[in-house]
This record gives C-alpha cells, structure tokens and sequence, in this order.
C-alpha cells in the first residue's frame, strides 16, 4: 500500500513538471512585441536594410558593412576595420542640451584595446567644446561608456561586454537641470555621473564607427536596434525593453501606408463636403420656389378680393371657380413630387387667372 502511494505521489509530480514545462513554454511561445517607449525619434532595426522607420534619417552601408542573424531579426555586422554605417541627417534628433537617451543591442568579439564606436552624433572635433554625442564600449576595459565625446565628460559602466555574447546597452542623458549621464547593461543602471553641458549638436551620425574614425577601432561584432529618445528613459522602460529580447519593440505602420490612409481620408472628407454643399443647394432651391409660390398664391389672393370689391357680388360664381382650383383634391398629378405638385398648382392658377381676368373683363365691358 506504502508502494502505491510512493508510486502516485512519483506520478503526480511527474504530472506538475510536465504541466509546469507546458505552460513556460506557452508563455515563451506568447511573448510578443512591446509598444516601445515615448520619445521614440529614431530607430534603425538593421533588418536588411539602414532605414531609420521613425525619423526618417536614413543610412548608408560604408566598407563592406553588411547583415547577418541578430538579436532581433537581422543586425548589422562589421569587421572590426572599417565597416559603419554613415547617416547625414538628424531630423528629430535631440539637439543643444535636450535630454536624449541611445539604445542599442551589441554583440562585440573585438579584442582591441582602442575605443570602438555604437552610435556617435554631432561634430567630431577634440578641440570644440561638447558638440557631440556617443555611446561606445571603452577599449581599455571592454566596458560600455556615453557622454558628450572626446573627454568632455563620460561616465563608464561595469560590465566587460566584449564577451560575444549579446547586450542591451544605454546611455542617457537627463538635461541641463542635472546634467546626470547614465549608464544601464542589460537592464541594469551600472553607473551614473555628471558631464559637462552639451553644446549645440548638429551635422552627421554614424554606427560602428567615430565619427572622427582617427582615435578609435571599428566595431567588430553586432549592432542591433539602434534608437534615440528626446527624452531621459526611466529605468522600468529600459528593463521592458531588455525583458522583451528578441522579440522586440513593435513597428508602427510603415510611412507609406499610413500617407495612403491618410489621402484615401481626405479623398472621402471632399466628396462628403461636395455633397453636402449639393444638397445645401438643392435646398436653398427650394426654398426659394417654395418663397415664390407663396407668393404667386399671395397675389392671386389679393387679385381676387380686388376683383371682388370692384365688381360686387356678381361674381361669386368666378370666386368658386378659384376655390375649386385651390381646393380641388383631385388636382394631384399622380407620380409627381411635392415640388412638381406645386409647380403644377401654380401653373393651373396662373393659366385660370388668366383667362378668368380675360373673362371677367370681358363680362364686364372693361378691357384685359
Ligand atoms: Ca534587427
Ligand atoms: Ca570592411
């Protein structure tokens, strides 16, 4: 009896392993994309192509640089030498001392001991004051560091990411209220520290390589998903980003579809202008027929009690003539709208009054 009830309880949580795997592996099998933080201003995936799908700040494969599998979809790869990736515009960059935030996931197999570029904008000069900004791995120590370029202040983090393995680097800066520079390595805040002002922030940006190349190695290994925020990023935002892995951050509509929904939108809003400006106006006709029959019925009306005053009571069997026409419930011309009732009415007292007039006068001895 002891044997069955060992035999069960090996069973049952034989059974609780299976279910428990079952349901990891639902979960692994549901993680899906993460609406990406505000503040999103540019954002190369490396999925086959340099486009930024956010600002629009495109880039161009330099030396070789090409795509390989990466951390997620396709990442850019370079050899270490020269490969980058050089882009000319900055549209929505932050710029002058505008908070800013870079991401990017990073697979490094270098071995050099010169500092090697993620992502580098502005105006690479040593002797201007602060008018760039990057976030590179330190070659001296394999670790990641930001700041506003060439010793005008940067703050290193802790961890030797030159590994091969993947990493989820970011570098941020908080503004000029605090002038703090961050350091986060998967996930995690490594160090913080405060750097000089930046100062006024233009011209290119390049990924996996300086943009002043002279001080520094290549990237040798992987880029992958490479962002810029306008703003500081908090830490939970950057641990969503890191817990997402490889599934990623979800792209919005590419551009051009969302331009075609837009002009399909303002194709309908004018031909729904258009017919509500045609049917105004077939009511403002209207009206005006409506104002003017009105006013036919008005001086018939006045026509005859001027008839009936000159003339007596003679002409009482004239009077119900007209109250025939006006009231004559058999007048209705089968099929025909309201206003071509109308039209018709108006017509038939016109034509009577006409020739009532012609009569009347005529009875009377006066003239037409
Ligand atoms: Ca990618
Ligand atoms: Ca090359």
């Amino acid at each position: 009896m002891r044997h069955i009830n060992t035999m069960s309880k090996i069973l049952l949580e034989l059974g609780l392993a299976v279910l428990l795997v079952f349901i990891s592996g639902v979960y692994a099998m549901a993680q899906t994309c993460i609406q990406p933080p505000a503040g999103l201003v540019a954002w190369w995936p490396g999925d086959g192509n340099a486009n930024d799908i956010i600002g629009g700040n495109d880039g161009t494969l330099q030396n070789g640089a090409t795509f390989v599998s990466g951390k997620v979809g396709q990442a850019f790869s370079f050899d270490g030498v020269d490969d980058h990736i050089s882009g000319s515009t900055v549209a929505g960059f932050p710029l002058g001392v505008s908070p800013r935030t870079i991401t990017a996931w990073i697979k490094s197999t270098s071995t050099s001991t010169l500092d090697r570029n993620i992502f580098h904008y502005g105006v690479s000069n040593a002797n201007l004051p602060p008018t760039n900004f990057h976030l590179f791995i330190r070659g001296a120590t394999g670790r990641i560091g930001v700041g506003n370029g060439f010793d005008f202040g940067t703050v290193d983090g802790t961890t030797f990411v030159d590994d091969g393995n993947f990493h989820f680097v970011v570098g941020v800066y908080e503004g000029p209220g605090t002038n703090i520079a961050r350091i986060y390595v998967d996930g995690v805040q490594e160090a913080s520290a405060v750097i000089t002002t930046p100062g006024t922030l233009s011209g290119a940006w390049r990924i996996g390589q300086f943009l002043d190349p002279g001080p520094g190695a290549g990237f040798q290994g992987l880029i992958d998903e490479v962002d810029i925020y306008n703003v500081a990023l908090s830490a939970a935002e950057i641990q969503a980003i890191f817990e997402a892995g490889s599934a990623g951050k979800c792209k919005l509509a590419p551009p051009d579809q969302c331009q075609l929904q837009l002009d399909q939108c303002q194709q309908d809003l004018t031909a729904a202008e258009q017919e509500i400006q045609s049917l105004e106006n077939q009511v403002g006709a209207l009206t005006a027929q409506n104002a003017q029959l009105q006013q036919t019925v008005q001086d018939l009306q006045y026509q005859l009690t001027q008839f009936t005053t000159a003339v007596g009571s003679g002409l009482a069997s004239i009077q119900n003539d007209f109250r025939v026409v006006f009231h004559n419930p058999t007048f209705v011309v089968p099929g025909a709208t309201l206003v071509e009732q109308y039209q018709n009415l108006a017509t038939a007292i016109l034509n009577l009054n006409q020739g009532r007039k012609m009569g009347i006068y005529t009875n009377l001895g006066g003239k037409p």
